[in-house]
């Protein structure tokens, strides 16, 4: 017994200096030490030694267990300290390495022309009113004075939920909405989504970004209305922009007009962004029609106003050069990007 106590702890000895880490020494303590490992055998062998041998062999068994529970003990401290330094060097942050790069949202041409539109309506003392974009028919045309059969109310235009309910085709309800409520003077710009009933195509779009506006108070005129036109075309394209209106009809101003600019492009010389007019068509205009205002609870004895409305698109497309209304709701980088 005492060669075979000698080999087991060889053995051990030999397999612990080979031993690459902790798990494969636990299986070694339990090849050796466990309830079924070789010393617990020969332990259990003792039974049949005579009573001169037992304390000898007994003493030695106990000197190997010792030993052994000892060479376990430094290796596994070894093998540890050696699994945390591998750690740490794979885990060594370099911290001069450059960080990930995370590309920076721009806001969109649209929404670009709408902060630049409000900006300069803000700074004449306008406020700004939303309303809803599933509107009532009386909001959307009968209160603007636009009568059962007017053709503006044909199907094929406006977008029908019921008899009675809309898309709204103009942010107009916004503004009748207001002059219900309110007593003049208002001073107000409307921006938001409308909807008409129209194909898809390089210059119209059934959902698309209006601004309307409007002035009541006493003793308001067609002059604040230009003058008002003047500054707002100079501010958004350039100080040597001239304004020009045509007469025209709306069912809700009398009178009415059609409001071009001197082109941003030829400066009225002629090219081809205004087909050679010098003028281009941005927005429709006029003095508030006084059976709205009536049908507003204003009294239009005592109070007039003016109004004017514009696509956000159209007016995007000319100050940025666009040429397709498409592009701005096609969401392509390569084109976001360039604004
Ligand atoms: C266009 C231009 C326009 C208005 C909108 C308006 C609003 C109220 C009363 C009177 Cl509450 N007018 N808005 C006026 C003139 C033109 O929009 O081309 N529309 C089809």
């Amino acid at each position: 017994m005492k060669e075979q106590l000698q080999m087991i702890a060889d053995e051990a000895m030999a397999k612990m200096e080979e031993v690459q880490d902790i798990k494969s020494l636990e299986e070694i303590r339990v090849l050796f030490l466990g309830k079924k490992g070789k010393l617990t055998g020969i332990l259990k062998g003792m039974g049949t030694l005579s009573a001169q041998e037992r304390p000898i062999i007994g003493q030695m068994a106990n000197d190997v267990r010792n030993r052994l529970e000892d060479a376990i003990q430094k290796t596994r401290s070894r093998l540890a300290k050696k699994e945390r330094e591998e750690r740490m060097a794979r885990e060594t942050i370099d911290v001069t390495m450059p960080g990930t790069v995370i590309p920076r949202g721009k806001k969109h041409p649209l929404t670009l022309v709408l902060d630049e539109i409000k900006e300069v309506f803000i700074g004449m003392g306008y406020e700004i009113a939303e309303g809803p974009e599933v509107e009532l028919d009386y909001y959307n045309f009968e209160a603007l004075n636009i009568p059962k059969n007017h053709p503006a109310r044909d199907e094929q235009d406006t977008f029908y939920i019921n008899d009675k309910v809309v898309l709204r085709t103009q942010t107009s309800s916004v503004q009748v909405r207001v002059m219900e409520k309110k007593k003049p003077p208002i001073k107000i710009i409307c921006p938001g989504r409308v909807y008409r009933s129209d194909a898809v195509d390089a210059t119209h779009s059934p959902v698309f970004s209006q601004v309307e506006g409007l002035v009541v108070d006493k003793g308001i005129t067609m002059g604040d209305l230009i003058g008002t036109l003047q500054v707002f075309a100079k501010s958004l394209f350039g100080e040597n922009t001239n304004i020009r209106l045509r007469p025209h009809h709306f069912p809700f101003t009398e009178p009415s007009a059609e409001v071009d600019v001197s082109c941003w492009s030829c400066g009225g010389k002629g090219c081809r962004i205004c087909r050679n007019e010098g003028w281009i068509e941005i927005l429709g205009s006029g003095m508030v029609h006084p059976k709205v205002l009536q049908n507003c609870g204003i009294d239009p004895k005592v109070y007039s106003g003016f109004a004017f409305g514009l696509g956000v698109e159209r007016t995007a497309m000319g100050r940025f050069n666009i040429d397709d209304l498409r592009l701005l709701y096609e969401n392509d980088i390569r084109f976001l990007k360039q604004f």
